[in-house]
């Protein structure tokens, strides 16, 4: 069936058979016909239907996810077989469309995956950015920031005939919709709806990712997170956001409308997930279109109050997006009546400052908003929602208890297990049947093996293959040779200082000087980093830059380089992510305990077979209490001494280095050696803020990780012991389905179906 229609597209199209034609006319074909099947599902229906409001979907490429979904992914690899030709090269024509960051990101796609699959009612609404975040490139052993279009003529976005206007102070912009359609596994369709203006002008972009901030009407939706370090930037930023949330408002009031529903009842047939602070203005302007269409103000502020709620993704206080009252006066003067009010009713009832929504320094705190006029408060892991209800949220769980819960994180099993790693999927199958593909907690099943040596050593090489396709790969792009017989450790995320990617550095730094000294490993390792930098993260770039001159100090020691390699892969995406997590042996996940919410990453290691390093921090303290002590490499300080080191602000950063054996992996940042490969003010700026700063408290746990490490690379010898682990770590990974998630979200909070 497959063979015959894509052949009869080919003909169409481009004269061609599939054996003729090129991997970009089969991806064109591949791309119509998939679309096509699509539209013949149809979509999930329902009395209420979930909006799910982000400023990012990371969603990575979609061909394989979607043939995967439409259950028509090995059929189309076989048949392309037959005429020579891989699915993994028509993959590669496919762009990465750049709409997301990080981890909230990557997991509002998931959380689409599961919405369809569960075959609920909802669609994610965000912004159609162009050039998304920029596309990171190595020169001089620095990170530099380019443009990163992934938009081509044709592609998974469907232009929709829906325009709204959208006023701003001063001017009206009118918007365009963009849709793509997001599959579930087995099930009928949903929609991402992406907003854009068609004003935007490409050509403003200069050198780099530079460009006239100002110019809203040719800017809007140009980039994901424009540099915010000067007014313009925040501005800008501002005017992306209001023009997400004024057009999500009127499709959910235009949608609510077409369906006859009652206004004055919206939250019977609406919820809106507010995802993390970038969506918050949603509150409102929802309540002034509702005041439009006749509602009084009071009772359209309790409608709204029923209809949001509220994730929080972050307790980094200057994450938490607070906006000065000015800049919004200058860009949503309508709304300022309205925020206003809210923040009234507010002080009128309570004394406390800390939960006003406005505070006396005239700025407006986004979150503050959300959980006064929201229903629910959720964090994303089970330590992260404790530390928000006692400590960072504190005051507002003392008003409203019922509002807070937590939702653990979850990971779409479909592309993290099923395309991503393709070998064991079958592998787990042919194991214990297809049912953990709908039910993942049937993973447990794999426990009956977990003494059986056939299923280790199989295991094994399914390992070893994935470390050769990464090894090859990595030659291809970068050029870097590794030896798939090491060890491959690997810590790939956003670019922070408290995810202590410098940590892991001070690791490096140790195992060279040991290997210089004559103290060698027994089994070689290969460090492996992704990580992109926010281009005004000052010291995020100069760990990026330690990163790559310890690349071309030890990768070019012939005495070093046959124990231990360097590598940064450069651009790190969901498309690099999916070749590197199963490659991976050890799994770092090391942030300062407390300030990781729960990290998903951690998880998509874990379910392909990778053990994990880390802190008690995030997600990893229910990775740590699922597989036990065992089966699972926790070091550092605890997030209570944490905490306590912040309230009594008593962490002094020299008092560790002083130590001995820290000072001299301090110091080599600044050695002679790194001087000549490296920039001077980079590694100075790294290395003072590590001594006289350092706030994220790296050097607490440096000697904990170090001695932590070494015992998880001399237990990789053991490899009956090792592999037990592995499949320990495998069979307890259902826990962490985003289909679980969602499952809880749709019981605990949206109340679909
Ligand atoms: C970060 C940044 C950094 C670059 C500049 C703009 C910008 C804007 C917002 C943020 C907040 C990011 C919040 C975030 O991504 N949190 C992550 O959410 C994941 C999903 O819940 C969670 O697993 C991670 O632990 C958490 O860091």
């Amino acid at each position: 069936m497959i063979n015959e229609n894509l052949n009869q597209v080919l003909k169409e199209r481009f004269e061609k058979t599939i054996a003729t034609a090129t991997n970009e006319e089969v991806y064109l074909a591949l791309l119509e016909l998939t679309k096509g099947i699509i539209k013949n599902r149809g979509t999930n229906k329902g009395n209420k239907k979930l909006y799910y409001i982000s400023a990012e979907f990371l969603i990575g490429k979609l061909l394989s996810n979607n043939l995967i979904n439409l259950g028509i992914y090995d059929e189309v690899r076989e048949v392309l077989l037959e005429n020579g030709k891989e699915l993994s090269q028509i993959e590669e024509i496919e762009l990465e469309p750049s709409l997301g960051n990080g981890g909230l990101g990557r997991l509002a796609a998931c959380f689409l995956d599961s919405i369809a699959t569960l075959g609920l009612n909802g669609d994610g609404v965000g912004l159609n950015y162009h050039y998304g975040l920029f596309k990171q490139v190595f020169e001089d052993n620095k990170q530099k920031a380019e443009k990163n279009p992934w938009i081509t003529k044709e592609s998974w976005l469907n232009k929709s005939d829906i325009k709204f206007d959208v006023l701003f102070g001063g001017f009206k912009v009118t918007s365009s919709l963009y849709d793509i359609d997001v599959t579930g596994y087995n099930q009928s369709c949903n929609k991402l709806r992406l907003f854009d203006i068609d004003s935007i002008d490409e050509t403003i972009v200069e050198d780099g990712i530079n460009f006239n901030k100002e110019d809203i009407k040719k800017n809007l939706t140009l980039f994901l997170y424009p540099d915010d370090s000067d007014e313009a930037g925040h501005l800008l930023r501002i005017y992306q956001q209001y023009f997400m949330v004024s057009n999500a408002a009127q499709l959910i009031l235009s949608e609510a409308e077409e369906n006859g529903y009652d206004l004055h009842k919206l939250n019977e047939h609406v919820v809106i997930q507010i995802n993390d602070t970038h969506p918050s203005m949603v509150i409102p302007e929802l309540i002034r279109l509702l005041g439009e269409k006749g509602i009084e103000i009071d009772e359209a502020i309790g409608i709204v109050t029923k209809t949001c709620a509220y994730t929080n993704h972050t307790i980094l206080a200057e994450a938490l997006e607070k906006w000065p009252i000015a800049y919004l006066e200058k860009v949503v003067p309508q709304l300022m009546p309205i925020i206003r009010e809210l923040d009234n009713k507010v002080k009128s009832k309570y004394d406390d400052e800390k939960v006003f929504i406005i505070d006396n320094e005239n700025r407006v705190h986004m979150a503050h908003m959300d959980i006064h006029y929201g229903f629910s408060v959720n964090g994303v892991a089970a330590l992260h929602t404790e530390i928000l209800k006692d400590e960072e949220l504190n005051p507002f769980y003392k008003i409203y208890p019922e509002k807070f819960n937590n939702k653990t994180n979850g990971i779409t099993f479909r592309r993290w297990l099923i395309h991503c790693n393709n070998e064991l999927s079958n592998y787990i199958s042919e194991l214990i049947g297809d049912e953990y593909k709908k039910d993942a907690t049937k993973l447990e099943d794999l426990l009956k093996y977990i003494d059986n040596k056939e299923v280790y050593a199989k295991l094994e090489s399914i390992k070893r293959n994935n470390k050769i396709e990464l090894k090859n790969y990595l030659k291809e792009t970068q050029n870097i040779d590794i030896d798939e017989n090491s060890i491959f450790d690997i810590q790939i995320k956003r670019l922070h200082e408290y995810k202590r990617q410098q940590m892991n550095v001070l690791y490096i730094i140790n195992k060279y000087l040991e290997i210089k000294s004559g103290k060698l490993p027994t089994t070689p390792i290969t460090m492996i980093f992704g990580a992109k930098a926010a281009p005004a993260y000052i010291i995020a770039q100069d760990i990026i830059h330690t990163i790559l001159c310890l690349q071309e100090i030890i990768n070019n020691d012939p005495e070093v380089n046959k124990y231990l390699r360097v590598v940064m892969v450069e651009n790190y995406n969901v498309t690099k992510a999916s070749k590197l997590i199963p490659a991976c042996d050890v799994s770092e996940q090391i942030s300062l305990a407390s300030k990781e919410a729960s990290g998903t990453g951690n998880m998509k290691f874990m379910l392909n077979g990778a053990l994990t390093l880390g802190t008690e921090d995030g997600a990893n303290v229910e990775i740590h209490q699922l597989v036990g002590d065992d089966n699972i490499y926790i070091f550092g300080k605890p997030s209570e001494t944490i905490i306590e080191h912040y309230k009594k602000a008593d962490y002094v950063s020299r008092k560790y280095y002083e130590k001995e054996g820290i000072k001299e992996l301090v110091d080599f940042i600044v050695s002679d050696k790194m001087l000549q490969v490296g920039d001077e003010v980079n590694l100075t700026r790294l290395y003072n803020e590590l001594i006289n700063k350092d706030w994220f408290m790296t050097l607490i746990d440096i000697e904990d990780y170090i001695k932590t490490k070494d015992r998880m690379f001399k237990d990789f010898e053991d490899r009956d012991s090792w592999m037990k682990k592995v499949l320990t770590n495998i069979s307890k990974a259902g826990f962490f389905s985003s289909d679980r998630t969602i499952a809880q979200y749709n019981e605990e909070i949206w109340k679909l179906k």
